[in-house]
């Protein structure tokens, strides 16, 4: 009786006490060397994707410790891209690799000697992890939210189970790792070597090969990337099935919220708007022909959603430091920015003080060269570098420097 994984774990038979006519019908690819391959392309997947979730997170809920520049302006798209494409690209490699290792599941002793127990225990919240912020994050990304629970504060919670469960696996399973990688993935079965249940049916075999296997889970990963990935690379936007609002809408900008479904239709198109500017005490309200009236700048930044989608435009309004000397001076703190529309989570938001001096933050009147249109947040909205989409507040009303 073979007690340790790491003795031969090259032939899907290896430590799993079933019945002999059951691992004969196993397939050679569902073995240690291409659960451990794979594991490590979905360890890769994972990895990214947990790191580059912690980022949004920590710039969507600052934390004091966590500082996050304004510059390079394009930061938050590439690593919320990435964030994406990566949790896509793991979802065919959490398939693989589950298939690879199904029949170890159910090998004997369930539950055994307390370092089984461990990487048992481990494995089912791993899993169980995984599926979910695999699951709710490809919901997200197509704006779906098909539960009851908030999905942030859930998904960010779930990351750390997700992920301190990876490395309790990983490090009860590095040597089984290491053995399986140190032989070459082909077939020991189909080879002759390294089985110890002679073989009848060779022949006639139709089970997938590991090859085949570990060739159809890169293509399936990539075109899992590719499918998605065109949310944010833009040459990539044409092959992209998966990509839910590119290029689309007004003035050449996917439209998140419309100002319809944001109640605030009446009053952004009020003759009597204003934008009030509040400054360490004094307090002035803006027409929009006030505000076109001050000096105007441009920048060409990306919105980046958090579901996913970017897109580079064109900008040009109020820089911020500009309208808030005008207002009555700015001596630093961060600022405070209202919308018109009334309850909902991303009426409000707050803007470090770094992102209020950068040249780049506008109080925007004009995208792409015309003039902003209702749903991209008439009469004015905040654009500022290196921040996500939903930070990036339409119809604005107000305006508060917090000292
Ligand atoms: N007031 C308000 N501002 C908002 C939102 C909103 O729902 N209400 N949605 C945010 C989100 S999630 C994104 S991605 C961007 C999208 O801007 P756009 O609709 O002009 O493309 O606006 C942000 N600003
Ligand atoms: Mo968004």
């Amino acid at each position: 009786m073979k007690t340790s994984a790491a003795q031969d774990d090259s032939t899907p038979e290896a430590g799993l006490l079933l019945p002999g006519t059951v691992t004969r019908r196993i397939s050679p690819a569902r073995s240690a060397a291409v659960a451990a391959r794979v594991g490590i392309a979905l360890g890769i997947a994972v990895t990214v994707c947990f790191v580059t979730g912690l980022i949004s997170h920590w710039v969507q809920h600052p934390t004091p410790w966590f500082h996050w520049p304004a510059n390079p302006p394009w930061l938050y798209r590439v690593t919320q891209g990435a964030h994406v494409i990566s949790g896509v690209m793991a979802i065919p490699l959490l398939i693989v690799k589950l298939w690879s290792v199904f029949p170890r599941l159910f090998a004997r002793p369930l539950i055994g000697n307390p370092l089984r127990l461990l990487e048992r225990g481990s494995i089912a919240v791993l899993v169980g992890s995984m599926i979910f912020q695999l699951a709710t994050g490809l919901f997200n990304t197509a704006q779906y939210y098909p539960w009851k629970f908030f999905f942030t504060s859930t998904h960010y919670a779930m990351a750390y189970v997700a992920f301190g469960a990876l490395a309790v696996h990983l490090a009860v399973k590095l040597p089984v790792v290491r053995t399986a990688l140190a032989r070459p993935a082909a077939d020991a079965a189909r080879t002759g070597t390294g089985t110890d249940t002679p073989r009848t049916d060779t022949r006639n075999d139709d089970r997938p090969t590991r090859r085949g296997v570990l060739g159809a889970a890169i293509a399936a990963t990539a075109l899992a990337g590719v499918a998605v990935a065109g949310q944010s690379v833009p040459w990539l936007r044409w092959i992209s099935v998966l990509s839910p609002r590119t290029g689309e809408g007004p003035q050449g900008l996917p439209v998140n919220r419309t100002a319809t479904e944001a109640g605030v239709t009446d009053r952004a198109r009020e003759g009597t708007y204003q934008l009030t500017v509040a400054t360490g005490g004094t307090e002035r309200g803006f027409s929009r022909a006030e505000l076109e009236a001050l000096p105007q700048t441009s920048a060409v930044l990306p919105l980046a959603c958090v579901e996913g989608w970017s897109a580079s435009a064109h900008w040009s309004g109020v820089r911020l430091r500009d309208l808030l000397t005008a207002a009555g001076g700015y001596r630093g703190g961060d600022v405070a920015f209202r919308s018109l529309e009334q309850g909902g989570l991303y009426s409000n938001t707050l803007l470090p003080d770094t992102h209020v001096v950068d040249d780049q933050t506008l109080i925007a009147l004009r995208l792409n060269g015309e003039e902003l249109s209702l749903d991209h947040g008439y009469p004015c909205r905040l654009i500022a570098p290196n921040r996500p989409g939903v930070l990036q507040t339409k119809w604005l009303s107000r305006i508060e420097v917090r000292a």
